[in-house]
């Protein structure tokens, strides 16, 4: 039997090496080391700005944050949404790697500054943008404090749900109690301090709807509904009434029905925009449209 899928009790050399893969889904993605794989150009389209992005839950904060801006009428959040499939290693590419040196989705170049600005990591893009078009951040301190602890929030929890639990109990190449227990424990406390913050507030950061909203409801949202890891019964999400409350009443906004849709390459054919360069595109560039005979 192969190393990799075996649960015998191991014990770490002195030094680790890279001598095999680690096995289990996403395997031909993971390597120790960072930097480029390829010269490759990323495309550029004409709007200010450019977008590299999957609609994974990191991808799609983003995307719901232009959709709202665009709603709110702020034309300079224009953007060209450009396809990164990262289980085909796009995200290793030199253009990529410039804009972002950490090989992840999403990525923000925004070319409408005197200087063109690169953004990565989902938090920064959010805060970004929400400071860029004063929207979605409260100014007043306090409040401002509220919405930025819930987005911090999020960046340091999610790592625990995916490539904690989600990774054991869905993609590992084995089961392995130890794991699986540790990160549902894990995650099952963080939908309780959301569900118990959810009791006392119709959003997280207070009354308004905000960029913490838009960070941690593709994640615990996502899961809420059973939509994530297909863990619903076994992590039992139907208890935590106030985050499914909350879920159904974002998942209702005009704004957040497009952004999902945007670079989404599974799912309903009417479901997927792959690339997002026009407003026009929800309806003329689905996969159910484009699939159509002319
Ligand atoms: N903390 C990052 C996480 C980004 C991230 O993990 N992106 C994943 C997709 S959800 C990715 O690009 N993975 C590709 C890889 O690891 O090579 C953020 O919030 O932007």
């Amino acid at each position: 039997m192969n190393d990799t899928t075996t649960t015998a009790v191991y014990t770490p050399p002195t030094v680790w090496s890279w001598n095999k893969e680690s096995g289990g889904r996403f395997a031909n993605i993971n390597r120790p080391i960072a930097g480029a794989t390829q010269d490759k150009d990323l495309p550029v389209g004409r709007h200010p700005l450019q977008l590299y992005s999957l609609a994974t839950p990191n991808g799609v904060k983003v995307t719901v944050m232009l959709e709202e801006l665009l709603a709110l009428g702020h034309t300079g959040a224009e953007y060209d949404a450009w396809l990164i499939r990262i289980n085909e290693g796009d995200q290793f590419g030199s253009g990529f790697v410039a804009v972002n040196p950490n090989s992840k989705i999403p990525a923000l170049f925004d070319r409408s500054e005197p200087v063109p600005v690169r953004v990565f990591e989902s938090g920064a893009i959010l805060q970004y943008l929400a400071e860029k078009f004063g929207a979605f951040l409260p100014t007043e301190r306090a409040a401002r404090a509220e919405c930025l602890s819930w987005l911090f929030w999020q960046m340091g929890s999610a790592p625990y749900l995916g490539g904690g639990f989600g990774h054991f109990y869905a993609y590992a190449p084995t089961k392995i109690e130890y794991a699986i227990d540790r990160f549902a424990m894990e995650v099952k406390r963080q939908l309780d301090v959301l569900d118990r913050r959810l009791a006392e507030s119709r959003y997280l950061a207070g009354n308004d709807y905000t960029i913490a909203d838009m960070a941690v409801w593709p994640w615990y949202g996502t899961l809420a509904k059973g939509q994530l890891y297909e863990a619903g019964e076994f992590l039992q999400v139907g208890e935590y009434k106030n985050v499914l409350r909350w879920t159904d009443e974002i998942a209702q906004r005009p704004a957040v029905k497009r952004g999902r849709m945007v670079n989404r390459t599974w799912g309903q054919p009417d479901s997927q925009l792959h690339e997002r360069h026009d407003a026009a595109d929800f309806d003329t560039q689905t996969q159910d449209k484009l699939a159509k005979p002319t």
